[in-house]
């Protein structure tokens, strides 16, 4: 016979009204900003973001691919892509590598945190593409291995952001 548990009295959840993103590109346009630093590796998180995007309905007329240097170029580029309202969302994609550069860091954290300022200047979504990795094998797992690609990632997370900012 099943023994009875004791259960304290079910809580009642509130009624609260939640709003999300859709996932279904509809007008949606997106800028994809790529460094091409490490390019053997950002070329696949490329390739994973605009797969992505079109898979979920974005018409390839509606996507812009902007190519800047490295990680540490991404910020300009956004700023000057949402001062102009070319986008509803923005990802940026780069690959650092830590160990090649001593400056691994400063990359890293400027790369984020100068987005991350344009984003909030301009109200429009960026999507923070940018791998840091320890090494050749975190790189490889995150661009198509192991844990998937981080440019399909922030494609979804691109058009949900887009379409939740529309919402609000
Ligand atoms: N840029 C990257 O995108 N990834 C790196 O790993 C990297 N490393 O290792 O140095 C890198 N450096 C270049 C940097 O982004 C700028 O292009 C450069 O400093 C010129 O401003």
């Amino acid at each position: 016979m099943a023994k009875s548990v004791k259960t304290s009295p079910a809580r009642k959840t509130p009624a609260v009204r939640g709003t999300r993103g859709s996932l279904i590109a509809g007008k949606a346009r997106i800028a994809v900003i790529v460094a091409q630093f490490n390019e053997y590796f950002t070329n696949k998180l490329l390739e994973g973001a605009l797969d992505t995007l079109t898979r979920h309905g974005v018409k390839p007329s509606n996507i812009d691919v902007y190519y800047v240097p490295g990680a540490f170029e991404l910020p300009i580029v956004v700023k000057r892509v949402l001062k102009k309202r070319r986008a509803d969302a923005v990802i940026t994609l780069g690959m650092v590598i830590k160990g090649e550069t001593r400056h691994f860091d400063h990359v890293v954290d400027e790369s984020a945190r100068g987005a991350m300022q344009a984003a909030l200047e301009s109200d429009i979504p960026v999507i923070h593409g940018v791998v840091s990795a320890n090494d050749l094998k975190q790189a490889i797992d995150r661009t198509g291995g192991k844990v998937g690609n981080k440019g399909r990632d922030c494609a979804r997370a691109a058009i949900e952001m887009a379409n939740l900012l529309k919402k609000i």
